[in-house]
């Protein structure tokens, strides 16, 4: 069960697992939480197996419910469910905490109670001396040259800073800014740029790019892949983690992610250049030389040198970069040619990943199909949509649990493929305003909240049972027993990569099952800003697209 919440007008299901093994159906009674009356009774449907989980599921439908309230479910013979609220704010605060997360993983700057209240910490890595890597020399910089790289956020449990990674990440949640501004503009996540005149998601979308900036070597425009230590650094909080640090290796992964997330942000910025002077301009023109670096460098894949072994993003197909980074030029600078390259590979589409963005391009080209050149095919563009989420949405209709979510899914980083499926989803709502796109998306929501095969939500400090010894350095070295808010662990898995440290092993080898709520598990329990911008923007999505009320 979502152990959050609904909006009064969205699709409400909850799923019945075990019980009878027979055929038959299973009433279910929704309680007023407080009084413990019931409001309304349903049944739930026969049973069938969902396989990626081997479980027996009954689904219960009550979207008819809408009444706002706190309620549970019960069923005769069984516990009840966790109290969850029907609220016009269902997902106000998953939406500014998933997005304050950022906040609590910002590199080079203190955070002070006022802002972080509990986990308030020291500076630590300040990155205003970084290392050339011998990977990372010339045409000008020598190895051991010293640049300074401020700010970025960690990339994850680990206190490095990747590109690649870093792309995806700040697209996204610039993406919730562009497709819903209205969810932004008025809230604030109490961060220290609260009160200058930018919405908070973006003054959080700038510490990234800001720090991107300066990855890109001036010399050639070409783009360090990541800024990191040799090895990952132990458990201990930022400042304590005092080891040298280097950009590695420019990178074609890591040109393009730069330009495509330079180019997107270069007409964001351009509504808030009184508060931001040429930065619309300067993110502009470093998007170019960026491009025109990968062009001239199309196949500088990431190679791991022998001396550094922390996070590797590695990717060996690119086509799918260079067609995003075309798009987010094309919808901002108009100029055709960059159209012509969006399409040089046929481009199909998928849910995006840190490695497969081609997602990204579509989603962009369709929110700003109205004003494309002539050049653009639109029809093509909302056929990739529509095609996408007319799959998914196929999958979760006919799923025993009703999610998007099939075998092959249950990946490093399971969490944030389903909430991407959903943020797909939610594009081929806003083009075709079909309904079970929108009901897809929410049972993506519910399932990262708890309508899981674990029982429990993904999402730190949010729903009765939620992570609490994820794989986050700072919640593991803080002193303090609650994790820090608004991450969503990466998810059941059933690589199992970890086991070595794990010494108690996993409860399951089943991918929607394998997890352990604990720091030894990177493989299940870790977090990562590529896992919570989709958790930002589908709360935005949510909140923006739910009717009102059920017709
Ligand atoms: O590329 C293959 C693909 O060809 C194959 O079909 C597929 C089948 O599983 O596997 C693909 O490789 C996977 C790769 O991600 C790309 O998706 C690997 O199996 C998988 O182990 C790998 O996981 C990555 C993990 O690092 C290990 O490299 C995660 O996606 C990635 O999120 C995670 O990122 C780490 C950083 O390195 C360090 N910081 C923390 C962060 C989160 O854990
Ligand atoms: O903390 C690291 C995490 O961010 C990575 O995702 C993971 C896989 O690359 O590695 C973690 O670091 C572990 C290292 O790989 C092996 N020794 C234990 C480290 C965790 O404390």
């Amino acid at each position: 069960m979502n152990q959050v919440g609904f909006l009064p007008g969205a699709d409400k299901w909850a799923v019945v697992v075990g019980g009878s093994t027979g055929n038959e159906t299973v009433t279910v009674r929704l309680l007023d939480a407080r009084s413990g009356n019931e409001v309304w009774r349903g049944n739930t449907s026969a049973p069938a197996t969902w396989q990626p989980s081997q479980e027996r599921a009954r689904v219960l439908d009550f979207s008819a419910f809408s009444t706002p309230g706190q309620y549970r479910l019960q069923i005769v013979g069984s516990p009840d469910s966790a109290t969850f609220r029907i609220a016009d704010d269902a997902y106000g605060a998953l939406q500014d905490a998933s997005l304050k997360a950022y906040y609590f993983n910002r590199a080079s700057t203190a955070l002070l109670p006022a802002h972080a209240g509990a986990w308030a910490r020291a500076l630590g890595h300040a990155d205003t001396r970084v290392l050339i890597h011998p990977s990372a020399a010339g045409p000008r910089r020598n190895t051991g040259d010293v640049i300074s790289s401020p700010k970025g956020w960690y990339d994850a449990g680990d206190y490095n800073k990747y590109v690649v990674n870093s792309g995806i990440s700040t697209y996204t949640l610039m993406a919730a800014w562009e497709h819903f501004p209205a969810r932004f503009e008025t809230r604030s996540t109490q961060i220290p740029e609260s009160n200058n005149g930018l919405p908070d998601v973006l003054d959080e979308a700038l510490w990234n790019l800001d720090w991107l900036l300066t990855m890109q070597d001036p010399d050639d425009g070409g783009v360090y892949h990541k800024l990191t230590n040799l090895n990952f650094d132990g458990t201990v909080m930022p400042d304590q983690a005092r080891t040298e640090r280097y950009v590695v290796q420019k990178t074609t992964a890591a040109a393009l992610n730069f330009a495509a997330v330079m180019a997107q942000g270069s007409r964001v910025f351009a509504r808030f250049e009184a508060q931001k002077p040429g930065l619309s301009a300067r993110m502009l023109a470093a998007a170019r030389s960026a491009w025109a670096w990968a062009r001239a460098n199309p196949t500088r894949y990431y190679n791991q040198p022998g001396d550094v072994r922390t996070g590797e993003y590695g990717d060996g197909y690119v086509g799918d970069e260079f067609a995003w980074a075309a798009a987010e030029l094309y919808i901002t600078t108009g100029d055709d040619a960059f159209w012509n390259a969006v399409q040089a590979n046929n481009l199909t589409n998928s849910v995006p990943a840190w490695p497969d963005v081609k997602g990204l391009a579509w989603t962009s080209l369709a929110h700003h199909r109205a004003r494309l050149t002539a050049a653009a095919d639109r029809s093509l563009i909302e056929r990739r949509v529509r095609e996408l989420a007319d799959r998914l949405s196929t999958q979760w209709q006919s799923s025993a649990y009703r999610v998007a979510m099939e075998n092959g899914d249950f990946v490093w980083g399971s969490n944030s493929l389903m909430l991407n499926q959903g943020l797909m989803m939610v594009q081929g709502y806003r083009l075709s305003g079909e309904a079970r796109h929108l009901a897809g998306a929410q049972a993506a929501m519910d399932y990262a909240l708890g309508r899981n095969a674990l029982g429990m939500s993904m999402v730190t400090g949010f729903g009765t049972r939620s992570p609490q010894r994820p794989h986050h350095r700072p919640s593991a070295a803080d002193g303090v027993t609650a994790p820090v808010p608004g991450f969503i662990v990466g998810g059941p898995h059933s690589g199992q990569q970890d086991l070595s440290s794990c010494s108690g092993g996993y409860p399951s080898n089943l991918g929607p099952r394998s997890y352990l709520d604990d720091y030894c598990s990177y493989s299940t329990n870790e977090v990562a800003i590529n896992w919570n911008a989709p958790l930002v923007y589908l709360s935005a999505a949510l909140q923006a697209l739910t009717p009102r009320s059920r017709p």
